[in-house]
């Protein structure tokens, strides 16, 4: 079957260590002899070249019917090129074992491969690659080579100071608000409204909730009564979070009442932009190659189906952190890995990432996995790294970074901070089960990751990259292996599942992961379609 045919060269290709145009793939598996014509390309291809372009293919094939006119016809097949021994970390993606290719066709939903052969779409079919001249892709607040910060105490003065400013920016019109240290010399019972950050919340013995909130110029203790209807609102509260209260000063102006609370918030009049044209994302996360778990089949599926007519508008994949397993992540997880060293892993990943189609787009940022330093925000990969990674071109970026796709921002973020969100807010409102609801706690605070001290460790810097100051588009997290997707204020918030089964942690806590699922995005529409190759 063609479709199958041009997946079996996609991976006989990458075993070989190259990447390919779609076109060219097409144009191999419409040639008379594809395994001679994919052995001639191999034997005539120049050692720089990274991708196997149209024109290789067209030499070769010329080439061949040249040498079988003049009689050199051995009849060789190239089903199984050899010379993968140095990248034995791919496992079998050269075999001539078809198994390699079937994934692509069955597992994915709603999307049956067309049964007209390949071949007709042929070169001239509207591939991704059609015009590369229409894309556009962004990156801001990379803080990739920008770090300043060196753990001191002053260090952390500045990044709260930063966050307070920029965040408290958008409060500060919609309260007549007072620095902290001003309003306990205000009289008793009079209106007041204050920005800060959370400090501390308590409840007290009588059910009622105080919430210290800090300003640059002191902290000033505000009062939440049980029966308000803001009492719901305080479950939701993480400590370092920016936001405005506003309420009555007790008589001796030593605690306020609360009778309103602000967030910085998505406006609600929040218009998303679109794409002009019909073109598509796909966004990913959690690849952790070198685990055990990693599903070797359903990312070779999937990268065969971004070779197929079906995946033709996907122009751009996204991958928000845990590219490998890493090493010494977790206690124990030695006893889990399936490739050892770290760079060795980042060997493999990038055989990976050699099976999608050298046309696409890829942007990247690190995760708690990747070889980085932990802190966030977290750099792009270093130069060690990047290079091991060079034959996909991707951009390697920050995390968190927003990428902007032909208008469209994409805020990337790898997702630590939701295991903190879920496990400090109630069920209802953040879950496992649904982290998209977890993500829209980020917008509302504006901030990825508010709470300093708990599982997501920061790193401060100057400023505070962490902030969320533009309203993205589109909201892209991984990291709690879950997918999950939906719209908060028109931001639609995806959290990607994952490329790892169930490791043995997870079982014993039970986390159900969705492993092999790619959520692909239209850029014109915003709609979400959800493929499956597991
Ligand atoms: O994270 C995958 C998810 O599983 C994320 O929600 C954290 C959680 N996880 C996984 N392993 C552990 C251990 N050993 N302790 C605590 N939490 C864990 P990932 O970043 O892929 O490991
Ligand atoms: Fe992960
Ligand atoms: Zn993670």
């Amino acid at each position: 079957m063609p479709l199958e045919r041009a997946a079996r060269i996609v991976s006989e290709l990458a075993s070989c260590g190259y990447n390919a145009d779609r076109e060219a793939v097409t144009k191999l598996a419409a040639a008379d002899d594809p395994a001679r014509a994919l052995e001639t390309v191999l034997e005539n291809v120049d050692d720089d070249v990274l991708v196997i372009r149209t024109d290789h293919v067209e030499a070769a094939i010329a080439n061949d019917r040249e040498d079988v006119t003049a009689g050199d016809s051995d009849g060789s097949s190239a089903a199984a090129p050899a010379g993968s021994n140095d990248r034995d970390q791919v496992p079998d993606a050269g075999d001539a074992d078809p198994s390699v290719s079937t994934g692509a066709t069955p597992t994915h939903s709603g999307e049956s491969p067309s049964p007209s052969p390949v071949e007709t779409g042929g070169s001239t079919d509207a591939g991704r690659s059609a015009d590369p001249a229409l894309r556009s892709l962004e990156i801001a607040n990379d803080m990739t080579g920008e770090s300043t910060g060196t753990g001191e105490y002053e260090d952390f003065v500045s990044v709260f100071r930063d966050r307070l400013e920029r965040l408290g920016s958008k409060l500060r019109g919609r309260v007549n608000h007072r620095p902290a240290a001003t309003i306990e010399d205000m009289p008793g019972g009079e209106e007041v409204a204050m920005v800060g950050l959370v400090n501390d919340v308590r409840s007290t013995a009588s059910g009622h909730w105080l919430i210290e909130l800090e300003d640059a110029t002191g902290t000033f203790p505000w009062l939440v009564m049980k029966d308000r209807q803001y009492a719901d609102l305080v479950e939701e509260l993480l400590c370092d979070e920016v936001l405005a209260m506003e309420g009555t000063l007790s008589g001796d102006s030593g605690i306020a009442f609360v009778d309103s609370m602000f967030f910085p918030d998505v406006p609600r009049t929040h218009e998303p932009s679109t794409a002009d044209r019909h073109v598509q994302a796909a966004l990913i996360s959690d690849v952790h190659v070198g685990s055990q778990e990693f599903m070797h089949d359903a990312w070779t599926a999937f990268a065969d189906w971004l070779h197929t007519p079906a995946a033709q508008h996907v122009e751009y994949l996204l991958i928000a952190g845990d590219m490998v397993e890493g090493v010494g992540v977790y206690p124990n997880q030695d006893e889990e890995l399936d490739i050892v060293d770290i760079y060795e892993q980042y060997e493999a990943f990038s055989e990976y990432l050699k099976l999608v189609p050298g046309d696409v787009e890829i942007v990247m940022i690190p995760g708690n996995h990747d070889a980085v330093r932990l802190a966030e925000p977290q750099p792009g990969f270093d130069e060690d790294i990047r290079e091991i990674m060079t034959a996909h071109d991707a951009r390697i970026v920050s995390n968190p970074s927003m990428v902007t796709l032909e208008g469209v921002s994409v805020l990337m973020y790898h997702g630590v901070s939701l295991d903190e969100v879920i496990a400090e807010l109630p069920e209802e409102k953040a879950s496992y089960d649904e982290p998209h609801k977890a993500m829209y706690h980020l917008l509302k605070k504006r901030h990825v990751a508010p709470q300093f001290g708990g599982h997501t460790r920061l790193a401060p810097e100057e400023k505070d990259y962490l902030v969320i100051d533009e309203v993205p588009d589109i909201f892209h997290t991984g990291h709690v292996h879950k997918l999950g997707f939906g719209k908060y204020h028109d931001v639609l918030a995806i959290n990607s599942g994952c490329w790892q089964a169930q490791t043995d942690f997870q079982k014993s806590v039970n986390i159900d992961p969705d492993s092999g699922y790619a959520p692909i995005v239209d850029l014109d529409t915003l709609e979400v379609t959800v493929q499956k190759f597991s």
